[in-house]
C-alpha cells in the first residue's frame, strides 16, 4: 500500500499542553511519524494540491489566524508558544477580534494544542499528504494510507484542538466530493472522538460520519460523542456514535466497528476514509482501552472485506515504541 508522508509535517513541536490543571511535556510529537515512517520502510512524498480544498473546509479567517498568529504572538512581546486562556462561551459577539488572546480562545477549543511559527507549514502538508493518498485512491488503489501528523480530526471547520488544526479526514472527503464522489463515508476509530469531523458534515447527508470511540462521559472530548448525537436536517441520521467503556477489549471495540460498518453499507459510500488511532493499544499513556497490536489486522480486515476503496489517515497514538507495530498491523489486515 501507497504511503505518503512530508518531512516538514515534523516541523510543530510544541513544547508542552495544558492538562489537569499544570503544563505538562507535549504528547503528539515528532518522534511518533519519525516512528511509522521507520515502520513502513518510508513513505512518499505528497503533491501540493494548494490551499483549495483547505478553504473548502475550513473558515478563511481561521486559516489566516493558522497562519499569522505566532507572529502576533511575538509582536506581542511573548516567548513561546501561543495558547489561549479565555474562551467566547457565553452570548458569543460577531465582533472583529484584533488581540492575539481573543484570536486565540476564539478559534480553538482547548489550551491543550499550542500554536508554534511551523505549525501551518507542517498541518499543510498533513493535509497535502491526505489529498495526495486520496488521489492514489481515486487513480485505482483499493487503499491508501496518508501519515496525517499533526491530526485532524477533532479539528472544526473553525477550531483547533486535541492537537489537530487542520481536518484531514474532512477535507479528504470534501476533496473526493468535489471530484465527482457521491457518498463519502468516515469511520473514525481513535480512541476519541472526532468532534470535529461530527461537526464539519453535522447537517449534511452526502457524509456519513461513523466513530466509535472512549465515552465522552469519561473521556476527552467530553461535550460530544454521546449516543444520541446523530445529525440534524438533511444530516439526521448521518451521524452514528458508538462509545465504549474504558478497559475495552478487541471483542466489544469489534462488535461496535461492525454496528459501524453496516450502518456505512446502508448508506453505501463510492469510498471510505478510516480516520485511524493507535491510541486503543492497551499501552497508550494517555487513554484506556486494551486493543492488542495483533488486534489491528482484524479490524482491518472487517474493513475491507466490505469492499469499498479505502483511505487511512492517521490520527492518534502516543506509545512511540510500539506505535509503528501497531499501524504496520493495521495495514497488514487490508
Ligand atoms: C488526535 C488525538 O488523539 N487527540 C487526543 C487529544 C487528547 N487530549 C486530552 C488528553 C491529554 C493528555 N495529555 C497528557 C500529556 C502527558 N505529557
Ligand atoms: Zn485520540
Amino acid at each position: 500500500m501507497r504511503g505518503f508522508f512530508d518531512p516538514r509535517q515534523l516541523a510543530h513541536a510544541p513544547k508542552r499542553e495544558f492538562h489537569n490543571g499544570g503544563w505538562t511535556d507535549y504528547a503528539e510529537v515528532p518522534a511518533r511519524a519519525e516512528a511509522i515512517v521507520a515502520a513502513l520502510g518510508g513513505a512518499e512524498a505528497p503533491t501540493d494540491h494548494g490551499e483549495a480544498a483547505i478553504l473548502a473546509v475550513h473558515d478563511a479567517g481561521y486559516v489566516d489566524f493558522l497562519k499569522t498568529a505566532p507572529a502576533k504572538w511575538a509582536a506581542a512581546g511573548r516567548d513561546g508558544d501561543v495558547v489561549g486562556y479565555v474562551w467566547p462561551v457565553v452570548a458569543r459577539r460577531k465582533i472583529d477580534l484584533t488581540r492575539i488572546d481573543a484570536l486565540a480562545g476564539r478559534y480553538s477549543l482547548d489550551a491543550a494544542t499550542p500554536l508554534t511559527a511551523d505549525t501551518w507549514t507542517a498541518a499543510y502538508w498533513s493535509a497535502q499528504s491526505a489529498l495526495s493518498a486520496l488521489a492514489a485512491v481515486q487513480a485505482g488503489d483499493r487503499a491508501a494510507f496518508a501519515l496525517c501528523r499533526p491530526p485532524g480530526h477533532h479539528a472544526g471547520a473553525d477550531y483547533l484542538g486535541g492537537y489537530c488544526h487542520l481536518n484531514t479526514a474532512a477535507i479528504a472527503a470534501q476533496a473526493a466530493r468535489d471530484a465527482g464522489a457521491t457518498r463519502v463515508a468516515i469511520l473514525d476509530i481513535d480512541y476519541h472522538h472526532g468532534n470535529g469531523t461530527q461537526d464539519i458534515f453535522w447537517a449534511r447527508g452526502d457524509v456519513f460520519y461513523a466513530s466509535v470511540h472512549a465515552d465522552p462521559a469519561t473521556d476527552y472530548p467530553f461535550y460530544w460523542g454521546h449516543a444520541d448525537e446523530i445529525g440534524e436536517g438533511l444530516g439526521e441520521g448521518a451521524t452514528l456514535n458508538l462509545p465504549l467503556p474504558q478497559e475495552t477489549t478487541l471483542a466489544a471495540f469489534r462488535a461496535a466497528q461492525a454496528t459501524a460498518l453496516d450502518a456505512i453499507a446502508r448508506f453505501g459510500p463510492d469510498v471510505l476514509i478510516v480516520s485511524f488511532g493507535a491510541d486503543t493499544w492497551e499501552g497508550d499513556p494517555i487513554s484506556h482501552f486494551r486493543l492488542a497490536t495483533a488486534d489491528y489486522a482484524v479490524l482491518a480486515r472487517d474493513i475491507a472485506s466490505a469492499g469499498w476503496p479505502v483511505l487511512v489517515v492517521m490520527e492518534g497514538g502516543y506509545a512511540i515504541p510500539a506505535l509503528g507495530a501497531n499501524l504496520a498491523s493495521f495495514l497488514a489486515g487490508f
